[in-house]
């Protein structure tokens, strides 16, 4: 991996809660993958955000194996991109408690992941609450200057940027103003189950969401018990057709053929027939992850993993020693 590297820089992070699914994939890792191409890239497990809800120790460690896994089978490249786990690396906590000293809470009491965590039930503690800042910390701390992430991620990173701002102005230049990159197609795809809401890995029902590593049989299952509606023209309209218009997003982004297109082919398909063609579109995307994850062997992804944190923890120690001298802690 190039270390004096001048093309701009990218970070993102994912939870390793398990249960990858193709909202994840579609809308946020098979874009890491692909700017790995043209940008500096670094991809985090990031398990300190994962601890922000009830779990059991260790089951959470066989959960980030899989997780590294899953993100390696996709082709997250260990050398063209750092690939670590954030637990791994303490200056993340670190720049995440002083950010915390500028972050006002009235934004933290804004954001609208925290108050849907706690509307699902999620225990209303302080790692949850300032889950954003930890966030915030993961990004700076690289200084990256673009951010991959889903629709869902743009309020935490409009606080990113915020502190950035904050902490320039009242400790001296220090940290790029990160930009998020969120797709064109695919940024919200919607759960299979209840087509108003996103499709996300803590659903209850199983139905809702299809995985990465998911069998082809399972797949189609799943799209054929996916809600629609009653009448029976395949067209886009994400109000009055919820479903179908998910399934046309779904599909598109599999093919990468045009809304319009798919329409003018599967109008008058009937349900039936369209949803089989969206279920093999899903199957032909994510069978080869399917047989990449299997071939990857558990000690070769530790060592991988390990790696990633040495390279990591000198890079951010860097940093690290910058911001402490900006904010006068560092030692005498
Ligand atoms: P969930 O809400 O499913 O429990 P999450 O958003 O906490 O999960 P992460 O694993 O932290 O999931 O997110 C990984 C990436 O996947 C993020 O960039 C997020 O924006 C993206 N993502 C999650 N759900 C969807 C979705 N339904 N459609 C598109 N992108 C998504
Ligand atoms: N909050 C993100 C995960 C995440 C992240 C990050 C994404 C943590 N730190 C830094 C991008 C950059 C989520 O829930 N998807």
């Amino acid at each position: 991996m190039e270390t004096n590297d001048t093309r701009r820089r990218v970070f993102s992070g994912v939870q390793p809660t398990g249960n990858v699914h193709l909202g994840n994939y579609l809308g946020a890792f098979r874009n890491w993958v692909a700017l790995q191409e043209r940008y500096e890239t670094i991809y985090c497990i990031v398990d300190l955000h994962g601890m922000t809800v009830p779990y059991d120790p260790d089951d959470y460690r066989r959960v980030r194996l899989e997780t590294a896994k899953v993100l390696l089978a996709i082709g997250v490249d260990p050398d063209r991109s750092l690939f670590y786990l954030q637990s791994q690396v303490p200056q993340h906590a670190e720049l995440a408690w002083i950010l915390g000293t500028i972050t006002p809470t009235g934004a933290l009491n804004r954001m609208t992941q925290y108050k849907d965590k706690l509307a699902s039930g999620a225990p209303a503690n302080l790692g949850l609450y300032s889950y954003p800042v930890l966030m915030a910390a993961d990004i700076l701390l690289f200084r990256a200057e673009l951010v991959p992430v889903g629709e869902d991620q743009k309020q935490h990173l409009e606080l990113t940027r915020d502190l950035a701002e904050r902490f320039n102005h009242r400790f001296g230049e220090t940290f790029p103003v990160p930009d998020p990159l969120i797709p064109e197609t695919a940024a919200r795809v919607m759960s299979l189950t209840d087509p108003t809401s996103k499709m996300s890995k803590s659903d209850p029902s199983e139905k809702s969401r299809i995985l990465l590593l998911d069998s082809d049989e399972a797949i189609l299952k799943k799209v054929k018990a996916a809600v629609t509606d009653s009448e029976p023209t395949v067209r886009y309209d994400t109000e009055a057709k919820p479903g179908i218009s998910n399934l046309l997003e779904i599909m598109a982004a599999c093919t990468g053929r045009s809304i319009d297109d798919l329409v003018a082919e599967y109008h008058d398909a009937g349900y039936g027939r369209f949803k089989e063609a969206v279920a093999e579109a899903i199957i032909e995307t994510i069978a080869p992850i399917r047989t990449a994850y299997r071939r990857l062997d558990d000690r070769e992804v530790a060592r991988i993993l390990a790696k990633g944190a040495l390279d990591a923890r000198s890079r951010a120690e860097a940093l690290q020693a910058e911001v402490r001298a900006a904010t006068g802690i560092d030692a005498f």
